[in-house]
């Protein structure tokens, strides 16, 4: 094994970067600095390698085409595992190992692992550094790609183990591809192991081991590893929020500011909701972060949030110039596309960017393709990696480490029926019921049937590191400490109401903006509501609908209490309930009885 000179003098840290060099056998160990040159070095090292293919300087500058193994596509949840010492505190949602079998286990599979590659040492640091919200990690990982990535994605490099210095904390992240190279043994484009995938935690000692994938939320680890799962449980124990939400900034045409963080599955729009151009005059939304929101309470009584991340690692197909036009332009260069198709012209294309696709394409398996091949060009999970500093609409402070104070929360889901356009919960409690009980249609961000509704409370089912039940009792703390506390407003949206035609009833998007209108006028205290039995409706007329070209009594349905769906879905939810175990809160139990009762009482 050669060995780039460490660039820390943290005992511990080289202590285990030794100990997996040596069991992975790798090649050689790089110490990543996190500078320009380093990472020009490594994309042009897997242009070589054919990993990556370069694409046109006028067209997309500095700016990569990758396509994945077609068996590693998307998050594979089935393979994640959270091992607590204890099954009952992974609890009824998360696959469960006992940790010391499944370090046994995974401790075979590395050893060797990163035979004939080389370890990349990958320090990290979610949030801007130096914040009193950030937090460190270093990612050890054989795959070229990865540590390309996660240049984008975080702040890397040698701020970061400055920041470290000799004793500071960190949590351990390991990845391996799990393709071992013999002597002389050719390279495949995307290495992976893929009947062999292990994305594992262990909440209790804070660690990550990740085996066989090398696709985004699997391999990136600081994303969902670190930044939801590992963070949810550090958030429990000290007191703040780790959330799969987006966060904006929202100013009004008379200059006043509200940020609102938003929870919503992977794949149902974040990203969009993020860089909204809105199409009622006068206001404006600002990026402040597309994915990931962590909140701790300041002095002040605020709760204060962060973007952890530095990149957005996006859905590229459906993203266009309509759809999403920072987003376009935030891919302008410096990217990395993966599972898009290639243009004859040397830039990508993927479903829904151009209204007619280009007559000629290499697809995402890299065959050649034209419109009449029949399948997608782009695997519908194909994703942008970009700099946030990129994103036109980025608001001047994403990176104030102090954070951003929260006047409202989002919880919505896809739901082709029941779930009304937008509902204020009654207070506190009543919105954590809201997001207890989000369920959502499943898209192609994770491997598995799409379409499907299931329960995906606060958008966490696949991202929360601990027993779900203690999740929503941790929820319920927040709200219940301190009457200093400002607490946010919660609201339950649903942007995918479809018609009995099956068409969307709802333009979504830039018209989004009418309904955070609302969602920012009753945060000013004025916006109209009327009670319901399944919370507080806009008022008719409240939500402003000038210039929409809505069908007949769309808003009427958008904003109706569906009294009979909202009875139908009770009982999947008290099912819902009752299997994530005796710990599962009573408020919220009761919440759901006292639904039940106003719905059948019809007020
Ligand atoms: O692959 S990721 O987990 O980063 C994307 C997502 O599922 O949200
Ligand atoms: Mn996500």
């Amino acid at each position: 094994m050669t060995s780039v000179k460490p660039l820390s003098a943290h005992k511990r840290l080289l202590e285990w970067v030794d100990h997996w060099a040596g069991l992975t056998g790798a090649d050689r160990v790089v110490w990543c600095d996190g500078s320009a040159a380093e990472y020009d070095q490594i994309c042009s090292d897997l242009v070589e390698s054919g990993t990556f293919v370069a694409l046109s300087d006028e067209r997309r500058p500095n700016s990569y085409w990758a396509t994945s193994d077609p068996a590693d596509v998307a998050r594979v949840e089935d393979r994640t595992f959270i091992c607590s010492r204890r099954q009952v505190d992974a609890g009824a949602t998360n696959n469960w190992r006992d940790p010391a079998e499944m370090k046994a286990t995974l401790t075979e599979l590395f050893t060797g692992s990163m035979r004939g590659r080389t370890m990349y040492v990958v320090a990290f640091s979610m949030g801007p550094l130096g914040s009193p919200i950030s937090h460190i990690g270093v990612q050890l990982t054989d795959s070229p790609y990865v540590a390309a990535s996660m240049k984008i994605m975080t702040r890397m490099g040698q701020g970061v183990l400055d920041a470290l210095g000799e004793d500071g904390d960190f949590v351990p992240c390991v990845h391996s591809v799990g393709a071992p190279l013999a002597d002389g043994e050719a390279d495949v484009t995307w290495p992976c192991n893929a009947d062999n995938k292990y994305i594992v935690h262990f909440p209790e000692t804070r660690e990550i081991w990740s085996f066989g994938s090398g696709y985004g939320g699997n391999a990136l680890l600081g994303k969902k590893c670190f930044a939801l799962r590992i963070a949810s449980v550090m958030a429990r124990d000290e007191g703040w929020l780790a959330e799969h939400m987006l966060i904006l900034k929202l100013t009004s045409p008379l200059g006043e500011v509200r940020y609102v963080t938003g929870a919503f599955p992977s794949a149902c729009g974040k990203t969009n909701l993020a860089m909204l151009i809105p199409s009622l005059p006068g206001w404006k939304v600002e990026t402040i972060g597309d994915d990931i929101a962590w909140m701790k309470f300041a002095a002040d009584g605020t709760l204060r949030a962060i973007n952890p991340e530095y990149g957005f690692f996006g859905v590229a197909p459906g993203t266009n110039n309509k759809t999403n036009l920072n987003a376009m332009l935030t891919l302008s260069g410096n990217c990395i596309f993966t599972n898009t198709a290639l243009t004859d012209d040397g830039d990508v294309w993927w479903e829904g960017m151009t209204d007619e696709p280009p007559a000629h394409l290499v697809d995402w398996k890299r065959h050649d393709w034209t419109p009449e091949s029949g399948t997608p060009a782009a695997h519908p999970n194909a994703r942008f990696t970009a700099p946030a500093s990129q994103d036109p609409a980025i608001a001047p402070e994403w990176e104030d480490p102090e954070g951003v104070p929260i006047s409202a929360i989002l919880f919505g889901g896809r739901r082709s029926g029941v779930v009304p356009l937008v509902t204020e919960s009654f207070d506190w409690d009543h919105g954590v019921f809201l997001g207890s009980i989000m369920a959502s249609e499943t898209t192609a961000a994770a491997a598995g049937a799409v379409g499907k509704l299931r329960h995906d409370p606060f958008a966490m089912l696949p991202f929360c590191g601990y027993n779900m039940a203690d999740y929503f009792s941790h929820w319920l703390s927040i709200g219940s400490t301190g009457s200093q506390r400002q607490l946010p407003k919660m609201f339950y949206v649903n942007w995918f109401r479809k018609g009995s035609d099956g068409s969307f009833l709802w333009p979504g998007f830039g018209d989004n903006s009418r309904v955070l209108e609302w969602v920012f006028e009753r945060c000013s205290g004025r916006g109209e509501a009327v009670t319901t039995p399944i919370g507080l409706l806009p008022a008719p007329g409240a939500i402003r609908t000038e210039d929409l070209d809505l069908a007949a009594d769309a808003m009427e349905t958008l904003l109706a209490v569906d009294a009979e769906g909202w009875l139908g879905d009770i009982p999947s939810i008290r099912a819902f309930y009752g299997s994530l175990g005796d710990r599962m809160p009573e408020k919220l139990v009761s919440q759901l009885d006292n639904l039940d009762e106003r719905l059948r009482a019809g007020g």
